[in-house]
């Protein structure tokens, strides 16, 4: 494992606050396909989603990491699917609420799966299917206990399979897997007592990924397949769409001084409070599920394609 990092005025400063603004890549440290990656407070650690291979595989070998702030992989493979007694075949979205660690992953054929871990120890704590959905992909949990999941309403297949007319929409991914659009988006609500039910239908959820909850109570919504931002309020109507110079939206939120950031396709775009969009210097790869270390106020990028992470310091410059 290589730790790069780059200090600047803060050295002045005490020794948590020059951590607190280190620039920090973690590569070359075995992470695979990395897609989200969160912060648990309790334990002061990050949790890292490792897709591990295609997201179309029920292969097996997905994993978490935990990483120390300071950038230390602390354990690689915190949670194996390799593991006995512990299934993860593509893990994506990641959602903390009380002692347990929410984690979206594929299925069967009757639907994608969140899977449940001890937030202390990493042992499974059951799992919870999701009749009828597709492609499970961004959680984010509420106040309430409640964990919301977005479905971009995928149908993957083995582009050698694929014996549906070509939709609208589909995209031939270079791992030889085709994804078409269903326009069976959803956005599923998981009840405190793990019921299952629709917070969101329709394909004018324009196949959302990202999700994050905003200070007003609205969900912040990125979609996958179209150049647009919008928020839901707490009763499921669209609200304040922003459109955004690029399509195929990932990991989506609001930094502490008011900042949206949104993972595009290439780019990490920053939307500051007053309006204009604009890509943030040094990212041409893709940025998936992107969170905060609201303690540090730092950014958390998973880099899935360079199977890196990069932890920046905000405000950024
Ligand atoms: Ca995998």
């Amino acid at each position: 494992m290589k730790l790069l990092r780059t200090l600047g005025a803060a050295l002045l400063f005490a020794p948590a606050l020059v951590l607190a603004a280190q620039h920090i890549v973690i590569e070359n440290a075995g992470f695979a396909a990395p897609e989200s990656i969160v912060h648990d407070e309790r334990h002061d650690v990050y949790l890292l989603s490792n897709v591990n291979g295609r997201a179309i595989d029920n292969d097996g070998n997905g994993f978490i990491s935990r990483i120390a702030p300071d950038g230390t992989v602390l354990v690689l493979k915190w949670i194996d699917g390799g593991a006995p007694g512990v299934t993860l075949h593509a893990p994506k979205g990641l959602a903390i609420t009380g002692d347990t660690l929410y984690v979206a992953d594929n299925g069967d054929a009757a639907g994608n799966v969140i899977r449940l871990f001890d937030l202390a120890t990493g042992q499974p704590r059951g799992e919870i299917p999701i009749a009828g959905s597709l492609f499970l992909n961004g959680l984010t949990a509420l106040p309430s206990g409640e964990v919301l999941a977005t479905d971009s309403g995928w149908r993957l297949s083995n582009t050698t399979d694929e014996r549906e007319p070509t939709a609208s929409g589909t995209r031939q991914q270079a791992d030889g897997s085709t994804w078409t659009p269903t326009g069976r988006d959803a956005i599923y609500r998981i009840g405190a007592d793990r019921r299952v039910s629709v917070f969101a239908r329709g394909k004018d959820l324009l196949q959302p990924n990202g999700i994050a909850l905003l200070p007003s109570g609205n969900l912040l919504i990125a979609s996958s397949s179209s150049p647009t931002l919008y928020e839901l309020t707490p009763d499921g109507r669209r609200t304040q769409v922003r459109q955004l110079p690029d399509r195929g939206f990932d990991g989506v939120g609001q930094a502490p001084d008011g900042t949206v950031f949104a993972a595009g396709p290439e780019k990490l775009y920053r939307i500051r409070p007053d309006g204009q969009p604009e890509a943030v210097p040094g990212f041409d790869t893709h940025v998936a599920d992107l969170h905060f270390d609201r303690k540090r106020n730092r950014l958390l990028l998973p880099l899935l394609r360079a199977h890196k992470v990069i932890i920046k310091p905000l405000p950024l410059p």
